[in-house]
């Protein structure tokens, strides 16, 4: 092959069009504001949305050096008696039972511990129940197998059902994608309200510190920041529910307010909810117009 400029400048371009695939690819895996969502060998939790996930995730990364020390401690106490207390060197085993002073120490100290984890983690807890004012409320209703999410401000409400997997566009995600997510505007504090139709269920929503259990004949409520940016935030039912447990995914999507105005506008057409106080009626995009149905 003879080498001319033409042929080292094509394999220069391909070299170069790999690294940016290669940068694209990483970028793509990476980037946090594509999706909130479970990664192929993922070793940590999700990369947290809003306070509450946040400082949840600074708990459980402070947790983590504590315990790692407190296990790296109890083995190594472990080894030292293996070998100092083995039998060779001791053919007339100790017959010690007590030791006031160790005694003491290993009540006292688990104690101060203790008192240090409850320190942040009644923080925490606080902090998750506390009574703050919020953006707007949504219903959350779990049943078998789908989600319904009711908007009552807005008088609409949905089912959310997972998309079949020969049904899967290319940018869905197979197990978490649904038909109708639940849209909500970025930047945007809201509170949940979950109850449920059947059986238990669960709100699960890893990235926004959401876990929530669904209970027929009950409220439980939750408040969570949707932080600013398009976003799509995934979870799933994480209370076994029955046969289709695992087919009832969430996705949050948050876009910006004026997408999300725009939503809303189609969304009242596209699920006039039939169910509610006014019911026979359907609104009608743009012309406001009320039409009766049967
Ligand atoms: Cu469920």
């Amino acid at each position: 092959m003879t080498i001319n400029f033409q042929t080292v400048f094509t394999s220069w371009k391909k070299k170069l069009d790999a690294i940016i695939c290669g940068f694209l690819l990483i970028f793509h895996y990476t980037n946090p504001a594509i999706a909130s969502e479970p990664k192929p060998w993922q070793m940590d939790l999700q990369e947290p949305a809003g306070i509450i996930a946040t400082k949840a995730t600074d708990l459980h990364n402070f947790l983590l050096i504590v315990i790692t020390l407190i296990s790296v401690f109890v083995l190594g106490l472990l080894v030292y008696v293996s070998i100092k207390f083995r039998e060779k060197p001791n053919v007339k085993p100790s017959k010690t039972s007590h030791n006031t002073l160790v005694e003491i120490i290993w009540t006292v100290v688990p104690v101060l511990i203790l008192v240090v984890i409850a320190v942040p983690s009644f923080k925490l807890l606080y902090l998750t129940e506390a009574d703050k004012p919020v953006d707007m409320v949504v219903k959350v209703t779990g049943a078998q197998w789908y989600w319904n999410y009711e908007y009552p401000d807005e008088e609409i409400s949905f089912d959310s059902y997972i998309i079949a997997e020969e049904d899967l566009k290319d940018d869905q995600k197979r197990m978490l994608d649904v038909d109708n997510p639940l849209v909500v505007p970025e930047g945007t504090r809201i509170k949940f309200l979950i109850t449920g139709n059947d059986v238990m269920h669960s709100f699960f929503v890893p990235s926004l510190a959401l876990q929530v259990y669904s209970i027929a004949g009950r409220v439980n409520e939750i408040w969570t920041e949707v932080p600013l940016g398009k976003k799509k935030y995934y979870g799933q039912c994480n209370q076994i529910c029955g046969v289709n447990h695992a087919y009832m995914p969430i996705v949050i999507k948050a876009v910006p307010k004026d997408e999300y105005e725009e939503w809303l506008k189609k969304a009242k057409v596209k699920f006039a909810n039939i169910q509610n106080k006014d019911n026979k009626k359907i609104a009608l995009l743009d012309s406001k117009k009320i039409k009766e149905i049967k």
